[in-house]
């Protein structure tokens, strides 16, 4: 069943023909039987013939030694197979591995419950592992037709599980219409699903055991291709590497680099099985986890802790996946119009007036700004919820003035409260020991770490008591400085001090009997002990979740305090942060390695449902140059969050730092941007409604095309736009792959026919290659320093016409801020239609926001002709023009109410 698999991947992904494909096939074996067979090692041919069950492809070795490294006698005491190969120790297929059918759990016959069936498993003798669960109950789930679930607990002693709250099924689904038939082993136990409509195998479990222990549960899994997304948060490409890899899933303060586990978990794969179809996998586990990946392909999740929780999403396309995967952890959230404009920050802003004179220098250079934000700096003593009262004496002035000039403010907000101001002098730590909503050690006592104000208290956000201290925390501050949005910042959590400053006890919790490949070498590594406490289990099982409790505590807050769309940036995440959250990558590096990996880095957020993201543009970490600080700006004008953000001792980065030359092209990109914010607003609605992607992948909109399954120098807007960006040095052209059909810049209207090809375009220091997809409006508007002018401006319509000339495009609109706007329909929605010659504008839903403003601008690429006439609302307009070289037909002096049917007639 393995190698039927194997070769229908092979089949799948070559597209060669049948015969050249067997060859391959034959290839694929007879090499790996050869290398299994090499003449180095005698011993190998002495177990081969004694025991044949080890005679196994190298690929397809599943490794049984992930625990710990074994001797050959401690291998085969496990009744493994240990066969040593010619690579080294690290890395390469395990030398101690499990021959197949190796025993396992027997599965008990299925009996219905209310959610679905379930059966027992049993295993007569134990695994060799410590704490082994030999009774577990495995209960299977057909939700929806796409979706499958399938938990597996201990039925006799209850174990965490994550708290999340998730989609519970609708009813009334006709199981007949599932996308997915599942079968089962029943001995040694595993499951099987397959794709129904083509038979193709998705998960298989057999091919290595399951094992469930206390602290230790594995499972493996073949994958249906070898193009695989997902398992952040790492510093990876768009599909990860299969060649005897792996990665851990543990939040961890961590500047993005190698292989390290980053801020964020998420335990989620998406496969491209290379026909166009693509199924998606969510285990739903907070425990830290490692993910091995090998090239057979498959890959096996190992955790430490809760239960095996799965999903399978069938799709049958990557955008349905998303979808269902979304409808699991929750859609996200509608972003404030505001926190799409430019925001800009540094560590090192050192006082109000030093913050007011960046504000200044970026109105006189003529930068867009629409939010101001301050670093630690502003914190008296580094306690979040005060300010010092020299530097930043006057912050409250100083935000009421941000505000008068049409700006936000946003400031950071990290989680450790200061344990040892004198009592009485910070209520934030004595309300909050009153309230006891701190983290507690195993003993029971407030556990100290230490972060930026020395020693500090945790707050545990899983205790509903700790959420209302922190919105009167919140409050209190808001009543003297009215923020607009908080940067909730080290909340892996991060520690300066291992575990706590008294250490932690030594238990297995802190040292549990196999700990993934975690930065640092311990769980508890620059965060806390995972003995301590919180109100709904250990730090143990809910570190992975921190970040997520205070982005949702910290949403709360501000919705209640501001009565207005939250917004809330969060460096760590977890499944379901974008219903409450945006993200930044952390502390990236002013290199340019770090400039082009920013991409994948927003594109996998985008799949792990939270689009609102970016990278600090220019970099975080050493000084940025020039250069790429201009082709950072132009990426960053295309990341849905656009900030720029740089470390204290760093040369500075604002724009207006720059030469002429490279202020001008950033001050074009920017612009170019802000140009674009009614279109990226409505694509975040369809975010928040639809879960689509907003910086989308190539292959999430293309996905018959084999080319694009692992493009990430390249991304869309939506279904759109494609954006081509330089991201190296001294490079003045950009190989840009268009998929085919008719793409026209968006600078100029320049047509590109493409048949599905890269195309070398020019890409000068003030450019960004940004194209726009036949068949589509784009809806723009004309640009302005804040959105709060922006918003007011005039609309331009680009119209890219198919080759039949035809194309469509909508806007969605509202106040930008108030709650809930389209639950309520307190929104417009306007569609725009082109018919050969003819654009029509028909605002479908008109509630507000709209009224008196016009569109003034129509553009349209791909005109065969020059237009003789014109009429805008059946009267003639004389104001257009018509380049022949780019087919661009421009008409202008329009000042068409949105608020009402419009339509620009041509003739030919
Ligand atoms: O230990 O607040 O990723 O954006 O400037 C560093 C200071 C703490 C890390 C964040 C970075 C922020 C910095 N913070």
């Amino acid at each position: 069943m393995f190698k039927a698999n194997a070769h229908e991947d092979i089949d799948l992904r070559s597209r060669t023909d049948p015969k050249k494909r067997d060859q391959m096939q034959n290839n694929m074996k007879s090499s790996s039987s050869l290398s299994s067979n090499s003449e180095w090692n005698s011993e190998l041919s002495f177990r081969t013939l004694k025991n044949g069950k080890c005679e196994i492809a190298d690929e397809d070795r599943f490794d049984c030694a992930r625990d710990r490294a074994l001797s050959k006698a401690a291998c085969e005491e496990r009744g493994c197979c240990y066969i040593p190969l010619p690579q080294s120790r690290f890395g390469g297929p395990p030398w101690c591995f499990y021959p197949p059918s190796y025993p396992g759990y027997r599965m008990g016959p299925l009996a219905p419950t209310p959610r679905g069936q379930a059966a027992n498993l049993t295993r007569p003798v134990p695994s060799y592992l410590p704490g082994d669960i030999s009774v577990l109950q495995m209960e299977v789930m057909a939700e929806t037709a796409g979706r499958l679930h399938i938990a597996i607990r201990d039925p006799l002693s209850p174990r965490y599980e994550v708290p999340l709250p998730v989609d519970k099924p609708r009813e009334g689904f006709d199981v007949q219409n599932a996308l997915y038939s599942i079968e089962f082993q029943p001995h040694p136990f595993g499951f099987i699903v397959r794709r129904k409509s083509n038979g193709r195998v998705l998960l298989n479990t057999t091919v290595g055991p399951l094992l469930f222990a206390d602290q230790y549960l594995q499972l493996s899994t073949s994958l249906a291709s070898s193009v695989v997304s997902g398992l952040g948060e790492h510093y990876t490409p768009l599909v990860l590497d299969l060649n005897w890899t792996s990665v851990t899933l543990w939040n961890r303060d961590m500047a993005p680099h190698g292989s390290a586990n980053l801020y964020g978990s998420h335990p989620f794969y998406l496969v491209q099985e290379g026909d166009g179809q693509a199924y998606g996998v969510f285990l739903l586990n907070s425990n830290a986890m490692e993910v091995v990946l090998q090239p057979t392909p498959a890959l096996t999740w190992i955790t430490t802790g809760g239960i095996l929780d799965l999903y399978i999403f069938l799709g049958p396309d990557p955008h349905m996946v998303i979808q269902q995967y979304h409808r699991v952890i929750g859609y996200p959230m509608m972003p404030p119009y505001w926190s799409l404009g430019f925001h800009l920050c540094r560590w090192g802003y050192t006082s109000t007036n030093a913050t007011r004179a960046v504000v200044q220098q970026m109105r006189q250079a003529k930068f867009p700004l629409d939010v101001q934000w301050n670093d630690l700096d502003y914190a008296d003593k580094r306690r979040v919820f005060t300010f010092d009262p020299l530097r930043f004496g006057d912050l409250p002035q100083m935000v009421r003035e941000f505000h008068q000039q049409g700006l936000k403010y946003v400031l950071i907000l990290d989680p450790g409260i200061s344990s040892t101001s004198p009592p009485g002098t910070y209520k934030p730590f004595d309300e909050g020991q009153r309230r006891g909503v701190f983290i507690k050690n195993s003993t029971g006592q407030t556990l100290i770490g230490k972060v930026w104000p020395g020693p500090t208290a945790f707050p545990d956000f899983t205790n509903p008591q700790t959420r209302s201290w922190w919105e009167d925390c919140i409050r209190d501050f808001y009543e003297r400085v009215p923020v607009d949005g908080l940067w909730i910042d080290m909340n892996e959590p991060a520690s300066f001090v291992q575990g706590s400053v008294d250490g932690c006890p030594d238990t297995d919790l802190e040292k549990p009997p196999f700990v993934p490949g975690v930065i640092g070498g311990q769980l508890n590594s620059g965060t806390l002990c995972m003995s301590s406490l919180q109100n709904f289990s250990t730090h143990y099982n809910l570190h992975n979740l921190y970040g997520l409790t205070e982005a949702v505590a910290t949403h709360s807050a501000l919705l209640k305090v501001r009565g207005t769309r939250p917004f809330v940036l969060s460096r760590s995440s977890f499944p379901g942060l974008g219903r409450f959250s945006g993200h930044w990558t952390g502390d990236v590096r002013s290199d340019w390695e770090q400039l082009r990996y920013s991409i994948p880095a927003v594109l996998l957020f985008g799949l792990y449902g939270v689009p609102l993201v970016g990278a600090d543009v220019c970099g975080f970490g050493g000084d940025t140059t020039e250069e790429l600080c201009v082709r950072w700006t132009q990426l960053g004008a295309f990341y849905p969050f656009m900030r720029n953000h740089n470390d204290r001792p760093n040369a500075p980065q604002e724009p207006y730092v720059f030469g002429q030359e490279a202020q001008a092209a950033m001050r074009n990109a920017t612009m170019l941007r802000y140009s674009l914010l009614p279109f990226l607003y409505t694509l975040f609605h369809y975010a928040h409604t639809s879960a689509h992607t907003v910086a989308r992948a190539l292959f999430v909109e293309f996905p018959f095309d084999p080319h694009c399954q692992t493009i990430d120098r390249q991304f869309l807007w939506g279904s759109s736009l494609l954006i081509s960006p330089v991201l190296e040095q001294g490079t003045v052209e950009v190989a840009a792959y268009l998929p085919a059909g008719t793409w026209y810049s968006l600078h100029s209207g320049q047509p590109y026919y493409s048949k599905g090809q890269y195309l070398v375009l020019p890409a000068s220091l003030d450019t960004i290659n940004v194209h726009v997809r036949e068949g589509h409006i784009i809806p723009q508007q004309v640009p302005a320093l804040t959105t709060a002018v922006s918003r007011t401006n005039p609309f331009l319509l680009t119209v890219a016409l198919s080759s039949e000339g035809w194309a469509k495009g909508e806007l969605f609109w509202d106040d930008g801020e108030s709650l809930d706007t389209f639950e309520r329909a307190d929104y417009s929605r306007v569609i725009f239609i082109v018919s050969p010659s003819k654009l029509v504008s028909e605002p479908v839903i008109l509630n507000g926001a709209l009224d008196g403003l016009v569109v003034s601008e129509v553009r349209v690429f791909g005109v065969p002709t020059p237009p003789t006439a014109v009429w805008a609302n059946g009267q003639k307009v004389k104001d257009f023009t018509y380049h022949s070289e780019t087919r661009l037909f421009t008409v202008s002096g329009l000042a068409l109410p949105m608020t009402e049917v419009f339509t620009v007639q041509w003739s030919l």
